[in-house]
């Protein structure tokens, strides 16, 4: 069996928790590590309890795209093996890494799909976005076209989920290459991006690993979050269910 990576209860780490999207005015770098530290009542009453169905063993597809050479592989390498290239190797087509967690004591993975960029291979890699839980669209925060083609790119993943049942992130990388003057002005622009598209924002660094674990447990808790609120509901529709076939068997 698969060791548990990453382990948390979001009591400890406030960044863990909540379903809502931030109000866009907390959307900056600083807000979006410091939002509500709790999980939903209902979530959390359930992981106590045990009852959180099959969750467990759920995996959550976590798509990840953006322009080429804006940081995806990075990113993901920085998070999953703590290690940082600064060479650019090209993505062919997808790499693939599983991630493991154990949320609020119930074992939760992502799988994290990591896209290429470069046009040529765009067409293989968007056969594998089906079935995403969660989609990642990346930008360089020094490179307003980047940001400016963030819309195609949701637009392309979107082609291919539905856009009622996914959760959207817009992150803005390499952080660590910006002047404050310079990234507030390309910060504005992607709040207003993210608040248009309904996209939590936030801004990172793979090289100095600025905000890149606080952001995969975002990732990760509000996947986990919405899987088990889906489960409850599914246990209380097949209870309602229930009730109602037996009704009908007895005739009352
Ligand atoms: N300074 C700095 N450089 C970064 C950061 N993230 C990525 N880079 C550099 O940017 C280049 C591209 O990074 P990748 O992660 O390979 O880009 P990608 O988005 O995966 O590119 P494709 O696979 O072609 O789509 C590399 O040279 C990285 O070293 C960062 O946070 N800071
Ligand atoms: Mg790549």
């Amino acid at each position: 069996m698969l060791a548990v990576k990453h382990a948390f209860e979001c009591v400890t780490l406030s960044v863990l928790a909540h379903l809502v999207p931030l109000p866009s005015r907390l959307l900056s770098k600083k807000a979006a590590v410091q939002t509500k530290d709790e999980f939903n009542s209902k979530v959390k009453t359930a992981c106590q309890e045990q009852r959180t169905g099959t969750v467990g063993f759920k995996i959550a597809k976590v798509i990840v795209v953006g322009d080429l050479a804006v940081g995806k592989t990075c990113l993901i390498n920085r998070f999953c093996k703590d290690a940082f290239d600064k060479n650019y190797k090209a993505t062919i087509g997808v790499d693939f890494e599983m991630e493991r967690f154990e949320v609020l004591g119930v074992p939760f993975s992502l799988q994290l799909w990591d896209t290429a960029g470069q046009e040529r291979f765009k067409c293989i890699a968007s056969t594998y976005y089906r079935g995403a839980q969660t989609i990642v669209i990346v930008f360089d925060v020094n490179d307003v076209a980047s940001l400016r083609h963030a819309r195609q790119w949701l637009e392309d993943a979107l082609k291919e989920n539905d856009p009622t049942n996914v959760q959207l992130f817009l992150v803005g990388t390499k952080k660590d290459l910006s002047s404050p003057a310079q990234y507030s002005q390309i910060e504005q622009d992607a709040i207003k991006l993210a608040e248009e598209i309904k996209a939590e924002y936030w801004a990172l660094s793979s090289l100095t690993g600025e905000n890149v674990r606080e952001f995969f447990f975002r990732v990760a808790s509000l996947a986990f979050e919405v899987n088990v609120l889906a489960e409850l509901e599914k246990s209380g529709s097949r209870h309602i269910g229930d009730v109602i076939s037996e009704c009908t068997a007895v005739h009352c």
